[in-house]
């Protein structure tokens, strides 16, 4: 099966999957709705589909009773392992053909680190917990991030771009004659760089983890290839903490997917924890945030993809895109009850 296909089968779950009515409720064979539900700590929830296989990374961990931290970031190697176009660098090129990366991590004791604008490297999230724990800075960029990994062990690859890749890539500067993408500004919503490509599949390329351990102790990362065929030099949500992600162990962790500049704009997953923090469930402090970037724009907010995860300390978790279908979110919970993964549909604004 090319990649393509696999990735339009799995946007295609949530409207395949037959509904079941079991007691009273309406059940997806993979994929439930849901709101802020709760389930049993520890757990692992990520973004996305292949979210189930960076739970999976995380839940061996987690489930012996490892650190939330150690499991993040092994959710993270394992997405970038994932020899597909959702993050690594097999991911998408930017708009001159190289692969740039972003990734950041935090502790729910407000230790982070983060990586933007990194290339040729492996595991960036690695990187990014490296600044965290050996660095007095919170994020390192570019040539700077490379010659950084390089110095603590990370070893240089090909920067080859993958042959599925390099075709989408050539496909692209074909059809577009490299014309500039988005400004994404209210009012110039012809502009705005398209959050699905022309075949239905995605332009974006994030895996975002949240681990709880039994304790309630919380750990998250990001890590992703950003938006296919940026402009050279762009880094998105991914690789800043209180926009792609944030934890804090007194109150939650959220995480974002879809377009960083909207998420940035309004620094997402911090809107979200300061919204957990006086009170709001998950799910409602993910629309809100949500509300946010609609508010602004109603009517290119109809073209978006831009999704938020986020759970609780106790327990909760909730999530909201602002659109549904081909512009709708999923995500992975991995714990005791579900031990191979479970995939979710978010709910949603529209
Ligand atoms: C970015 N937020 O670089 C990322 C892309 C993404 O799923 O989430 N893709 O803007």
């Amino acid at each position: 099966m090319t990649k393509n296909i696999r990735r339009r089968k799995f946007l295609e779950l949530p409207l395949l999957s037959a509904p079941i009515f079991l007691g009273g409720r309406l059940f997806h064979e993979r994929a439930d709705r849901s709101s802020s539900m709760r389930v049993k700590r520890p757990f692992v929830v990520s973004t996305w589909e292949p979210g189930l296989r960076a739970n999976a990374a995380a839940w061996e961990l987690l489930e012996k009773g490892g650190r939330p931290v150690d499991a993040v970031e092994a959710a993270g190697k394992a997405a970038e392992d994932e020899p597909s176009h959702f993050v690594g660098l097999s991911g998408y090129p930017d708009r001159d053909g190289h692969v740039t990366l972003d990734s950041c991590i935090m502790d729910g004791n407000g230790d982070c680190g983060a990586v933007s604008f990194i290339e040729r490297i492996k595991h960036p999230v690695s990187v990014a917990r490296k600044v965290m724990e050996s660095t007095v800075h919170v994020m390192l960029s570019g040539e700077g991030a490379q010659r950084f990994a390089l110095e603590n062990g990370f070893s240089l690859e090909s920067g080859k771009l993958s042959p599925e890749a390099e075709r989408e890539w050539k496909e692209w500067l074909e059809k577009t004659k490299y014309k500039p993408l988005a400004t994404n500004r209210p009012g110039r919503s012809e502009q705005v760089a398209p959050s699905v490509f022309e075949d239905g599949s995605p332009n974006h390329d994030t895996i975002g983890t949240l681990a709880i351990d039994a304790a309630g102790r919380l750990a998250g990362m990001v890590t992703t290839s950003g938006m296919g065929f940026k402009i050279r030099g762009r880094v998105g949500d991914s690789a800043i903490i209180g926009a792609g992600l944030f934890v804090d162990n007194n109150v939650g962790a959220a995480t974002s997917s879809g377009v960083g500049e909207e998420v940035i704009r309004i620094c997402g997953t911090h809107t979200i924890i300061e919204q957990m923090r006086s009170g709001r469930a998950p799910d409602k402090a993910c629309r809100e945030a949500i509300r946010r970037i609609v508010a602004r724009d109603p009517k290119k907010a109809q073209e978006l993809l831009v999704a938020f995860l986020a759970i609780s300390r106790y327990g909760e978790i909730g999530a909201c895109s602002i659109n549904k279908g081909k512009l709708g979110f999923q995500y992975a919970v991995t714990n005791a009850q579900f031990p191979q993964g479970k995939l979710f549909e978010a709910e949603s604004y529209f």
